[in-house]
């Protein structure tokens, strides 16, 4: 027996178990509930590299150290590993001294230290051996912490 489509009626009752099983397979995974961005278990990589400018004439050069990005955000109790890639300058001894963290970077390494900001603000990771611009900085890569 065949209906105005021209199919059996065994097929579309097997097109409509396959429908109804297919809609009970994709409720069964429901999405997941997400209040917030941030899992307390998860961990954010993010990576920092020591860069170098360099400007020359025939009356200057002039060069400068950063860390790139130099703004970096973040959320209020995320927990956050930050790779520091050591690419241009021999060495940096670097501090984040709202977050007790020191360490230094050397060209050709990756130093990474991880912290969970509990406070609101901006602070400061900054290179001791380029401070300010009298030793090629200032080589500051500003931490602002927002609300999760
Ligand atoms: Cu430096």
């Amino acid at each position: 027996m065949r209906n105005k489509f021209g199919l059996p009626f065994r097929n579309i009752s097997i097109i409509l178990v396959l429908i109804q099983l297919s809609a009970i397979f994709i409720l069964s995974f429901p999405a997941q509930a997400s209040q917030s961005h941030i899992s307390p278990h998860s961990v954010r990589d993010i990576h920092l590299f020591t860069v170098e400018y360099q400007i020359q004439s025939t009356s200057t050069k002039k060069e400068v150290y950063r860390f790139d990005p130099g703004t970096l955000v973040v959320h209020q109790g995320e927990r956050i590993r930050l790779h520091i890639h050591g690419f241009h300058g021999k060495e940096h001894h670097f501090r984040i001294p709202a977050f007790q963290i020191q360490g230094k970077v050397k060209k050709g390494e990756t130093t990474t230290v991880t912290f969970t900001p509990q406070q609101l603000g901006t602070y400061e990771l900054i290179c001791d051996n380029h401070a300010s611009t009298s030793s090629f900085g200032p080589m500051i890569t500003y931490i602002t912490v927002i609300p999760s």
